[in-house]
């Protein structure tokens, strides 16, 4: 089907104009899809749900619509615009579900384009980089009453690195592609840090720190700005909103945000913590949560950075070593330039460690 049928299926408005895809993203495919409404412009983003990722798709549509009707009315609350600072699930036609099946089965869904929004793949703007961290901080905060243990796993030990090492390590035994001599040196690091890099996972099934609704996926290119203003709107990407610490969402973003380079750059020699980035994200994100988190949370969120960046790191390497079957990838060895990248930046992480708690001591 093509996405113009996809689109007629949910209840969007006024008549198709077109669509482009919009190539970011490593999972789903999507596209942005214009309807026009007496002259006017109606966007919409339609996307193709990756059954193979997402193995139920109908659970992952269901924790979506729960969160963002959820986080609706918070911000209505306080008086913000829904419509800017929530996303907006679109429903089928016929059963007002909130995705559509088409001929191959594959899922989809729809929602509202955000007027005058736009995202930022990388960028060197501190204001910016602040205000994702807002954004993401008060994703976190509205999100508080919401039981986390009423949402459905959409990938079962997502952010669980200690079960991310068990994959490497039997991938690394398996090796079905013959592919481990190649990136010996990155495996064995890897397992070199595995004490480290596991230590969050450990605290929380211990209950040393709580399980709390969290993003799980927060690149800054999931946040949305207003193009005009250069306000921070939505937080997009909600496939993995599910329970996790507040370290794993901190942490996932300083290891995307505050990299002096794009994450799969292999230019590794050049690959550091910019420490004014990880300041601007740190004085956004802590300063929106620092009255809601406690203080061993507190304690965590750089250990959260140091285990999120080894996690994609192993989860790269993993799929490199399985045959480059998960992440989308450009080119032969695409997965080992993503490893080695995220490696270089743990190994900066551990160095600056020291600096990393001065700067957050000062915001907590
Ligand atoms: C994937 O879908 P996207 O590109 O936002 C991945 C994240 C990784 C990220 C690395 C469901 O995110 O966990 O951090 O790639 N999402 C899933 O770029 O695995
Ligand atoms: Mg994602």
């Amino acid at each position: 089907m093509t996405i113009k049928e996809i689109c007629s299926l949910f209840n969007v408005k006024g008549k198709y104009v077109e669509c482009k895809e919009i190539p970011t993203g490593n999972i789903n495919s999507t596209y942005a899809v214009t309807f026009d409404l007496e002259g006017q412009k109606n966007k919409y983003v339609v996307q193709r749900i990756n059954k193979r990722v997402f193995l139920n798709p109908e659970q992952v549509m269901d924790n979506i619509v729960r969160v963002t009707d959820f986080v609706c009315q918070k911000v209505k609350e306080v008086g913000i615009d829904d419509n800017k600072f929530v996303l907006h699930v679109l429903t089928a036609k016929t059963d007002e579900k909130p995705f559509v099946i088409d001929d191959e089965g594959e899922y989809w869904r729809c929602y509202c384009f955000i007027p005058n929004a736009v995202t930022y793949d990388a960028t060197t703007d501190l204001g910016i980089i602040e205000q994702a961290g807002g954004a993401f901080g008060r994703f976190q905060k509205f999100l508080q009453g919401f039981d986390a243990k009423t949402l459905y796993e959409s990938i079962p030990d997502f952010h669980d690195t200690i079960v991310r090492y068990e994959a490497l390590h039997q991938a690394v035994t398996l090796d079905p592609f013959d592919r481990a001599k190649k990136v010996s040196e990155e495996i064995e690091y890897c397992f070199q840090i595995e004490e480290k890099a596991t230590e969050l996972q450990r605290l929380l099934r211990e209950g040393v720190i709580p399980l709390r609704v969290t993003h799980n996926d927060t690149k800054c290119n999931n946040v949305c700005f207003d193009k005009i203003t250069g306000e921070a709107l939505a937080v997009l990407d909600l496939d993995t909103v599910m329970s996790g610490a507040v370290a794993h969402d901190f942490g996932d973003a300083i290891r995307f945000v505050a990299n002096t380079l794009i994450e799969d750059d292999p230019n590794v020699d050049e690959v550091a913590i910019d420490m004014e980035k990880y300041e601007a994200f740190t004085k956004g994100f802590v300063g929106e949560i620092k009255d809601v988190i406690t203080k061993t949370e507190k304690a965590t969120l750089n250990l959260g950075v140091f285990a999120m960046t080894v996690e994609l790191a192993i989860r790269f390497l993993t799929d490199y070593l399985l045959g480059d079957k998960y992440f989308k990838t450009k080119y032969p060895g695409h997965n080992v330039d993503r490893t080695r990248n995220q490696l270089a930046l743990a190994k900066d992480i551990l160095l600056k460690g020291d600096l990393m708690d001065a700067i957050l001591q000062k915001y907590c």
